[in-house]
């Protein structure tokens, strides 16, 4: 039962002081993305009913009927953070470019900038799998009361003062770090309220799963074949399994609680892989090593990456450290092949 379990609202009230920035704006931020998902989670849910039932018969704030899910999720997160006096701009994988955000005329001085992928994974709606929301949320380096600048979103992962993922699945949840551990929090959807259900997440150290898109394969660099090979074979605790699931928050999330790795690397097909750096990677990098596990391009730390560009791309290898250490290993062995 819920009765002996805290709320978000509490958690992050309790937890307010280890937040460097405090002063509540940690909460309001939370709390906006948090209003965000409840309304996309409702969408989600009802995706399916628009396909059997043609037009949901619902409209959005605009008046228009329903949307394409992910520009309503944008929208959604677009809409909420705007009100909240705390943010001063906004990226998403939904706009070119970035949105300054002034709030009520207050001249600039509000502190956070929000990376967000409104719905992660959103071709999966369609066939009832599941998707999520990803956010990173970074203090601005340029000066309070001047408009926010390309800079404020070009930070190294490293810079990241707080990320988190919602995950739209057979419960909804949501799991984020502010650095001081990773925890995660189911919704109770009878009454709207999320609930602190997995204190302190941690990945295992090492792991039976690996997850990347192996109809790839014949595009990956030598280095990555030699690794899915390595896990097919039958020596120790291998052969591993594959699990691949099409959606990162998803296979991220399974192998937090289980142990595995998650690769989407670079290919003769895709230069830099598929996800994107700022609101895609770094988030999860920042989850992953907050959890105790490992997050690197084939090469270099995840979080160490300079940005040169909102929507850049990296190569990915996330998860059980011990694995991610392996994959390395043999990219390492064809380094600059
Ligand atoms: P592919 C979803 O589009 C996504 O960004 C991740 O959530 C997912 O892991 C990956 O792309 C799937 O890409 O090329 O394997 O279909």
């Amino acid at each position: 039962m819920d009765r002996n379990k805290r709320t978000l609202g509490e958690f992050i009230i309790e937890n307010q002081a280890a937040f460097q920035y405090s002063s509540g704006e940690l909460s309001k931020l939370i709390n906006a993305i948090r209003l965000a998902a409840k309304v996309v989670n409702h969408e989600v849910n009802k995706a399916g009913l628009v396909d059997i039932l043609g037009d949901s018969g619902d409209t959005n704030i605009q008046g228009e009927n329903q949307q394409k899910l992910d520009v309503l999720a944008n929208e959604k997160f677009k809409q909420t953070l705007t009100k909240r006096e705390i943010v001063c701009g906004i990226a998403s994988e939904e706009e070119d470019d970035f949105i300054s955000v002034n709030s009520q005329d207050k001249n600039f001085q509000n502190k956070y900038v929000v990376l967000i992928d409104p719905l992660d994974g959103s071709s999966n709606i369609d066939v009832n799998v599941s998707v999520g929301t990803i956010f990173s949320i970074y203090r601005r380096v340029t000066p309070i009361g001047t408009p926010v600048t390309k800079e404020d979103f070009l930070q190294p992962g490293i810079n990241q003062v707080a990320a988190g993922y919602f995950i739209y699945g057979t419960s909804t949840m949501l799991v984020y770090t502010t650095g001081h551990g990773v925890n995660g929090f189911t919704l109770n959807p009878a009454i709207g309220t999320f609930y602190l259900s997995h204190p302190n997440m941690t990945y295992p150290e090492t792991g039976r799963i690996y997850s990347i898109n192996e109809g790839n394969y014949i595009h990956f660099p030598q280095g990555v074949k030699d690794y899915i090979k390595y896990c097919q074979q039958e020596e120790g605790d291998r052969p591993y399994t594959s699990r691949y699931i099409g959606s990162l928050v998803s296979d991220f999330h399974r192998n937090m609680i289980k142990g595995g790795i998650y690769m989407y690397p670079k290919s003769s097909v895709a230069s830099n892989g598929k996800l994107r750096l700022l609101y895609e990677c770094n988030p999860m990098a920042f989850l992953a090593e907050q959890a105790g596990a490992k997050a690197s391009d084939g090469y270099r730390r995840i979080l160490e990456i300079q940005p040169t560009e909102l929507h850049e791309r990296a190569p990915f290898f996330c998860g059980s450290r011990k694995m991610v250490e392996k994959a390395e290993e043999f990219m390492a062995r064809h380094k600059g092949a």
